[in-house]
This record gives C-alpha cells, sequence and structure tokens, in this order.
C-alpha cells in the first residue's frame, strides 16, 4: 500500500519539524511563563525555520495580542495557537492554475529549482486523471533541457514539442500551442529556461514567451513559479523578481524534504500574496503533493491531527 499523502508530506517536511519541535520543546520544558525571554525565543524559532524577519515579527506580534486578548494560559496554548496561525498566513486564496481545464501553464524560475521535474511530475498525475497533456519544451539554452524533458515526457506517457537546442523559446511556445490545438489538448505546460547572462535577459525573454502566450493560446494563460525551498530567503528575492516581471498565478515549492527551512513557505505565501499549489517532496515521479495550508502547518509544527 502506498503511504498516504499527508504522512508524506509529514515526511517530506521531518527536517523542519524536528528543528521547530526541538525548539518548542526546549520553550515548553522551561515552563508556562509567557516572559520577554519566551517571546524572543520562539521568534528566534521561527527565524531559524527561515519563517523571514518580516513574517516572524508580524507572527509573533499577533500571537502576543492573541496570548493577551484570550487570556492564554501558558506557552503551551501558544504553541498550540501557533500551528493555527500559520495554517491561516499560508492559506492564499487562488486557482490552482493546474486544475483549470483548460489552461496553458508557463513553469517559470531559476535554474535548478525544480521545474523540469515537476513539469514532469505534474504531467504524469494529470495524465493519469484523465486530462489530455501536452508539453512544450522552451528551455532551448542548455541542450541537455531538452534530453532531460524528454524523459520525464517519456515517463508521464505525454507528448513533448521540441526544437532544436539555441531556438527562440517563444517560437516553441507558438509550436507547441498549434499542436495542441491538434491534439485537443486541455493542459498545456510549458518548461522554460532558468540561466541566461543577465536576469534582465531572461525576464525579457520570458516576458516574450508570456506574449506569445497570451496571443496564441485559444485558453487562460497562468505562470507559476518553481522554487527551491532550500535556497530559503534568496528564493524570495528571486521570486519578487519574477512576479514583478511577469505576474505570478502560483507557486510550486520544491525540496522541501530534507530541509529544515520549510517556514519558507510562509515568507513566501504571505509576502507574494500567491498561493502555494504543489510542494516537492523528492526526486520522484510521485513526490509531489498538493499543498493544504493546515496538514502543512501541523507537519511543521509536529502537532497531531
Ligand atoms: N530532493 C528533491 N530534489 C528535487 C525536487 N525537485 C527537483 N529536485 C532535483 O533538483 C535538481 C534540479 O531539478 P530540475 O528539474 O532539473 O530543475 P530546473 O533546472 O529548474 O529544471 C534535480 O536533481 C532534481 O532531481 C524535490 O522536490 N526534492
Ligand atoms: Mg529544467
Amino acid at each position: 500500500m502506498s503511504t498516504p499523502w499527508f504522512q508524506k508530506i509529514g515526511d517530506g517536511l521531518a527536517s523542519t519539524r524536528e528543528r521547530l519541535k526541538g525548539h518548542l520543546n526546549v520553550l515548553l520544558d522551561r515552563g508556562p511563563d509567557l516572559d520577554a525571554a519566551f517571546w524572543d525565543d520562539l521568534e528566534d524559532a521561527l527565524l531559524q525555520a527561515d519563517m523571514g524577519v518580516t513574517a516572524t515579527t508580524e507572527m509573533v506580534e499577533a500571537l502576543r495580542d492573541t496570548a493577551a486578548r484570550e487570556a492564554l494560559p501558558d506557552a503551551a496554548a501558544v504553541v498550540a495557537r501557533l500551528s493555527r496561525q500559520i495554517a491561516e498566513e499560508v492559506a492564499v486564496p487562488g486557482d490552482d492554475p493546474f486544475a483549470l481545464d483548460p489552461v496553458t501553464v508557463l513553469v517559470v524560475g531559476v535554474n535548478g529549482t525544480g521545474k523540469t521535474t515537476s513539469v514532469g511530475k505534474i504531467a504524469k498525475a494529470a495524465a493519469e486523471n484523465g486530462r489530455r497533456v501536452v508539453i512544450g519544451s522552451a528551455d532551448t539554452f542548455r541542450a541537455a533541457a531538452i534530453e532531460q524533458l524528454r524523459v520525464w515526457a517519456d515517463r508521464a506517457s505525454v507528448p513533448v514539442i521540441e526544437r532544436p537546442h539555441g531556438s527562440d523559446p517563444a517560437s516553441v511556445v507558438f509550436d507547441t500551442l498549434a499542436e495542441a490545438q491538434d491534439r485537443d489538448a486541455d493542459l498545456i505546460i510549458i518548461d522554460t529556461a532558468g540561466r541566461l547572462h543577465t536576469s534582465r535577459d531572461l525576464m525579457a525573454e520570458l516576458q516574450k514567451v508570456r506574449r506569445v502566450a497570451d496571443r496564441e493560446s485559444p485558453h487562460p494563460v497562468r505562470v507559476v513559479l518553481v522554487m527551491d525551498a532550500t535556497t530559503g530567503q534568496n528564493g524570495l528575492v528571486q521570486a519578487r523578481e519574477f512576479h514583478r516581471a511577469l505576474g505570478l498565478d502560483a507557486l510550486v515549492l520544491t525540496k522541501l524534504d530534507g530541509t529544515a527551512k520549510g517556514g519558507i513557505v510562509v515568507a513566501v505565501a504571505r509576502e507574494l500574496g500567491v498561493p502555494v499549489v504543489r510542494i516537492g517532496v523528492g526526486e520522484g515521479i510521485d513526490d509531489l503533493e498538493p499543498f493544504d495550508a493546515s496538514v502543512f502547518a501541523a507537519a511543521i509544527t509536529g502537532e497531531t491531527r
């Protein structure tokens, strides 16, 4: 029998949970006092889980207010409230682009974040659910990228449209959308490059890709950023840049397995105001999970449900 998905998320977030839970236990072991040291240490624990300064400061402040207003009796009560608050922070409303039917989704992000892998995982799950999927290989910058996507497309048993290394990515988008129409596809996923000479070149290229998609796609176009959770606050800076250049509709957060920094989900969801729709919890084709705010919060605080 396969592992239930909520347990997989829990396993994927084990490092974050162990780290955060360790800190929280130390807090709880010290006794029920909600003194200044308690709040400082709680703040440290959240910062070390990579929730970022802004999110952490505001969250601890809100918790302090709640503790006063609701006369929370002790540290344990505050820690219990923390999970609920994290769930509220990461539950950004918005559509799951991959669930729209029909739709064209551009998958963007810095090199190595897991775009190609995530495209393969999403294509496989969607095809298994009866979607007619076509993938476009618009990372023409690296020769190996085209081959890598082909391998994933084969595993997912979906067609992939590719053009030679060095082709104009926008022309690959054009060709992919033409082919998708011939095949009556209802989920078109475009994999893109993450590295050019400068980030300005990259953004300009992706803006062109987006313009062609907007013009040629008979379906709504959505842009999804793939972000590597292990890059922490750096990833957040990059995410802002992509958001400014392209207007992001959703996030996929990868590599949550094996990082103690799952708190980045909180920082990025509230900073960008864009929903997290999938999380990557491993390198295998099935290691991508839907994102559920309360399951996530419970998984990282170690709260049992
Ligand atoms: N542990 C782990 N590795 C991942 C995950 N997603 C992608 N990777 C790995 O990250 C590396 C870069 O992935 P790739 O899809 O090529 O990134 P791209 O450059 O953005 O297309 C590969 O070695 C992947 O196996 C994940 O969720 N967890
Ligand atoms: Mg790639």
